[in-house]
């Protein structure tokens, strides 16, 4: 598949706009919000490009050459993406994989009809060898849009189906952004050059069966009987050539999802004996790449039901997840169902 599908020059805001602009009761607010939060980004590749340089990998308990506390890259990452967010007055609170509570807007500032919910930097065990990390973020509208008061713990956990728009900000080879509104999923390659986000990808769609499947299979002993099952199966020989599959993980779920877009396949991280909930989280780190993969034409799973339909109880709760092409995700149901979700040992 081209990396480039598209002739237009266009850049994330203008597209973005012109979106916007579909929809006659549009006050440009949500646009302006995407403007700041790009620029987040914006800076994260510039500060992730960097990074070994400048001393912001490894603790926090270091202070550099300046007389400064050195931060983790993560950390830095929650606090560039708060310092871009909380004055905009687009924002009535936020949340994020980095803390524990809301993060509210400080009382100076207006409080805005939307919610942004952030992974600042997804990877972390990658974050200190140089290999592609993310962030990832979900948009929802606050329950109540005509309040300006602080937003609620109920605006960050509403269900996935509510967002009004996700992304991902993988920082590769290249810096990409994958971004949808519930109108398909394009791609947008930062060119550091102009400090531009370009369109490279219209409308992206997942093939409906790949032969890549992805997971941590060091956790193996400890599936569902269905997910061994499934991938004893994706690993024997079929005669017209369809398996066996091939493995790929980077372990960083924003790269291994975008591969998945570009080539289909399946991503898995079951729940196991000792992560009932599997490990990923349901409100910052799935819910996005849920809504990412059905509009790009996948499917997203716990394996029991549409991730995008769970009623999140808490923050940082887990689920267990399944995502990818339909074909795929749909066999290893059929597997969860004929074995069960029983473990063994
Ligand atoms: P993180 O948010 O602390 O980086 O954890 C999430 C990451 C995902 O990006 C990735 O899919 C998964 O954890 C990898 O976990 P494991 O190392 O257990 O395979
Ligand atoms: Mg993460």
């Amino acid at each position: 598949m081209p990396l480039l599908n598209t002739s237009k020059l266009i850049t994330i805001e203008r597209h973005i706009t012109e979106e916007g602009s579909l929809h006659p009761e549009s006050t440009g607010e949500f646009s302006r919000l995407l403007r700041d939060l790009t620029l987040a980004l914006r800076v994260l590749a510039r500060d992730v490009r960097r990074a070994g340089l400048s001393d912001i990998l490894g603790m926090t308990e270091a202070t550099n050459v300046h007389g400064e506390v050195v931060k983790r890259l993560d950390q830095h990452a929650n606090d560039v993406i708060f310092r871009a967010m909380d004055h905009g007055g687009h924002l009535c609170v936020m949340a994020s994989e980095e803390s524990d509570g809301l993060i509210r807007i400080p009382d100076e500032y207006r409080n805005g009809k939307y919610v942004l919910v952030f992974d600042p930097l997804d990877g972390s065990s990658n974050i200190d060898v140089n290999v592609s990390i993310g962030t990832i973020f979900s948009i929802y509208k606050r329950l109540d849009p005509s309040l300006t008061t602080p937003g609620t713990l109920e605006d960050c956990l509403q269900p996935g189906y509510e967002q009004v728009a996700a992304g991902y900000a993988m920082y590769g080879s290249s810096t990409q952004l994958v971004y949808t509104s519930g109108n398909g999923v394009d791609v947008f390659t930062f060119d550091p050059t102009i400090g531009e986000f370009l369109l490279t990808f219209e409308k992206i769609r997942i093939p409906k069966r790949g032969k890549i499947y992805s997971v941590n299979s060091g956790n193996s002993h400890k599936w569902p009987k269905g997910v061994r099952e499934y991938v004893t199966h994706l690993l024997q020989k079929a005669p017209d050539g369809s398996r066996p599959y091939s493995l790929r993980y980077v372990g960083t779920m924003v790269a291994d999802i975008h591969r998945t877009l570009h080539y289909g396949g399946i991503f898995m991280y079951p729940a196991d004996t000792t992560s009932p909930n599997g490990k990923l989280r349901l409100v910052y780190e799935l819910n996005p790449m849920a809504f990412i993969v059905e509009q790009a034409g996948g499917r997203a799973t716990t394996g029991k039901q549409r991730i995008l339909d769970l009623q999140p109880e808490s923050l940082h709760q887990r689920a267990p997840c399944y995502m990818g092409s339909v074909d795929d995700v749909q066999e290893l149901e059929r597997y969860l169902t004929d074995y069960g979700d029983e473990f063994y040992g």
